[in-house]
């Protein structure tokens, strides 16, 4: 660890990023001339670091790249947009908002991504401002979809404990508001807002949590319900888990440190599993997450960005550390954590009747993408389905969709819906698959080094037959792709795992927990479909033949000895 993580960020070196964001007025930057400039459907790099913040990455669709360079045209630069809704609840209204704007500005599809967020491809500059208006008309934003700020706030979506989901997903509504960024930047610039005259120099406008530098890097906040731990609490910088006594919510326990990114080759860097730490009554949670995100913002490392995440405050200063600080600012004590259970991570798909009497549909979405095939009409059955709901659409965070809070009148057209385009709940699937989960990737990703949404599909299709030889197509296995090892979909936690090395190349990982509990192991490095397929095939005959009753195929993997046990992050490379 050197030095630098261990000084406050004003008297330590800082990236060029903190720079950027010290200079940019509390994320005005340029924007606004450079979103006015016709010449180029690109901006400037600082400002893209600041679009971020706004809830929007620049990026450049990379199945044209090289052509386009050969003919010497600029890269076909567009925008990805973010929209973010705590515990990924929306209206019908919203959700058929979404679909317009996809149709009118994106590339027509929508994607459901792992934190219960709506993403948007293909915007081009011209058309950002008219995106962003529309969304924000129908109350939903973008505002820290993306940037060093508080992300959007995750919560267990499923309804069927209406009672207790709903409360929980009142905190985690009150959380994600408490910490939104304070700066009237973004209304200035895409709403038209009055403008602040006020600057960093006279110090009138005032991010009172984040300060005009912000966080050093992203922060991830996520509510879990026991027994479903299907937000990853445990991948979470902060996690709050419900905890319920007869029937009542009294508190949560509180998790730390988690986190999945690494870089390939750099041990520096590695996946992280949060620590429980206490427990806390509900009302106190605000309080707590400001605390826990200043703490983050005061000691984090400001210096080296790989190395920014509050997983590494955490790990270079001990846990002890850590909640001492956390007392010391908040004047109060966490209890002892209380008992809880979690027993998996995965959707329940299908109609289930919640305790409030109203019907609740999960349907199994493809890697998140919703989009019209020539044999699928997913987005348009949607479409149909959200003019007559009266309910609403809840993303889960395994890139799945809730038609959620049906009445027992609506349930009957909305069933004849959901036949009429053959949504499914996934039920004709293998569990294996409904188990899934693959990052965006390319085309559009600039970071991905191989494919992972247009591939899984694909190799999954070669997976079942394996499966069904071996008798396993209704066994629940968790298995994730990412296109690169920034860990977008969560795989550091599957018990089967791909992440992207180069095209066509994957390590492949073992051994995470069936709940979401442990992080998985490096079994093979750099291999390709066919050695992936040879590995499976070895390794589910042993599981088919050798497992005992209820054990789980990541458990199942360590015992057999094809990887070893990961209990901390920081032997993930050891
Ligand atoms: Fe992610 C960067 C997509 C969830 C860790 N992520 C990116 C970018 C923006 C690429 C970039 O920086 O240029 C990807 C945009 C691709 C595209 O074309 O759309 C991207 N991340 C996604 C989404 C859409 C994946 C998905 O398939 O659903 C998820 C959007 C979440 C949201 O709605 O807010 C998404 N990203 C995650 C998660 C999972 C989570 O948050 O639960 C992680 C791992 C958890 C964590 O943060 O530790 C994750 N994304 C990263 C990282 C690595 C951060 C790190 O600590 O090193 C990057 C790269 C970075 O930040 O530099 C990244
Ligand atoms: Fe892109 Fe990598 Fe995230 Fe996949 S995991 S979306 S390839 S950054």
């Amino acid at each position: 660890m050197s030095d630098n993580n261990l000084v406050s960020p004003n008297s330590a070196p800082h990236s060029d990023v903190e720079d950027i964001k010290r200079r940019s007025n509390y994320l005005r930057g340029s924007l606004v001339e450079t979103l006015e400039d016709r010449i180029t459907g690109s901006i400037p790099e600082d400002d893209n670091r600041l679009m971020k913040f706004h809830g929007s990455y620049m990026q450049d669709d990379r199945d044209l790249r090289n052509e386009r360079h050969k003919q010497k045209l600029e890269p076909a630069y567009q925008f990805m947009l973010r929209v973010r809704a705590a515990g990924g609840v929306v209206t019908p209204e919203q959700w058929l908002m979404m679909d317009r704007v996809a149709q009118k500005y994106a590339n027509g599809t929508i994607r459901l991504t792992t934190r219960q967020s709506f993403q948007l491809h293909g915007v081009l500059k011209w058309n950002m401002k008219s995106t962003i208006q529309e969304v924000n008309e129908s109350m939903l934003s973008t505002l820290a979809a993306c940037g060093d700020v508080n992300r959007n706030v995750m919560c267990n979506p499923n309804p069927y404990q209406s009672e207790i989901h709903s409360e929980v997903y009142e905190w985690a509504r009150k959380v994600s508001s408490h910490l939104d960024p304070r700066s009237r930047a973004y209304h200035e610039i895409w709403l038209d807002g009055e403008k602040v005259v006020d600057s960093l120099e006279d110090g009138a406008e005032q991010e009172p949590i984040y300060g005009p530098v912000y966080l050093p890097r992203k922060f991830k906040i996520g509510m879990a319900v026991p027994p479903s731990n299907d937000v990853d609490v445990y991948s979470q910088d902060l996690g709050f888990i419900a905890i319920v006594e007869d029937g009542k919510l009294i508190g949560f326990n509180v998790s730390v440190g988690g986190g999945m990114g690494m870089t390939h080759g750099d041990p520096l860097t590695y996946p992280q599993v949060a620590k429980v730490i206490g427990f806390c009554k509900p009302e106190q949670i605000i309080d707590l997450a400001e605390k826990t995100v200043m703490i983050q913002r005061d000691y984090g490392d400001r210096a080296v960005r790989k190395h920014a995440r509050f997983k590494y405050t955490i790990d270079d200063r001990g846990i002890d550390w850590f909640v001492n600080e956390l007392s010391n600012r908040l004047g109060w004590k966490l209890e002892e954590a209380k008992p809880f259970h979690f027993d998996h991570n995965g959707d329940r798909y299908g109609w289930v009747k919640g305790s409030n009497g109203k019907w609740h549909f999960t349907l199994f979405i493809q890697n998140g993408r919703v989009k019209d095939d020539a044999d699928y009409l997913l987005m348009t059955g949607l479409r149909e389905i959200a003019q007559i709901h009266n309910g609403d659409f809840r993303l889960t965070a395994n890139q799945n969709l809730i038609i959620a809070n049906v009445s027992s009148h609506k349930k009957k057209k909305i069933e004849e819906l959901i036949q009429r385009f053959g949504l499914t709940d996934g039920h004709h699937y293998s569990a294996l698959r409904r188990n899934a989960m693959a990052c965006v990737s390319l085309p559009t990703c600039g970071l991905a080094m191989a494919e992972s949404e247009r591939y899984l599909p694909t190799l999954l299709d070669k997976i079942d037959p394996i499966l069904e030889e071996n008798g396993l197509s209704e066994e629940d296995i968790v298995i994730r792709m990412t296109g690169c090892p920034n860990g977008c979909a969560r795989p550091m936690l599957a018990e089967i795992a791909f992440i992207g090395k180069a095209p066509g190349k994957y390590n492949m990982y073992l051994g995470g927990g069936f709940s979401g509990h442990r992080l998985n192991k490096l079994y093979k490095e750099n291999i390709g479909e066919t050695e992936i397929l040879d590995s499976l095939r070895q390794i589910m005959k042993q599981y088919a033949q050798e497992r005992e009753i209820g054990e789980r195929f990541g458990d199942y993997v360590i015992r057999a000895g094809y990887v070893k046990e990961v209990l901390d992050g920081q032997q993930f490379h050891a």
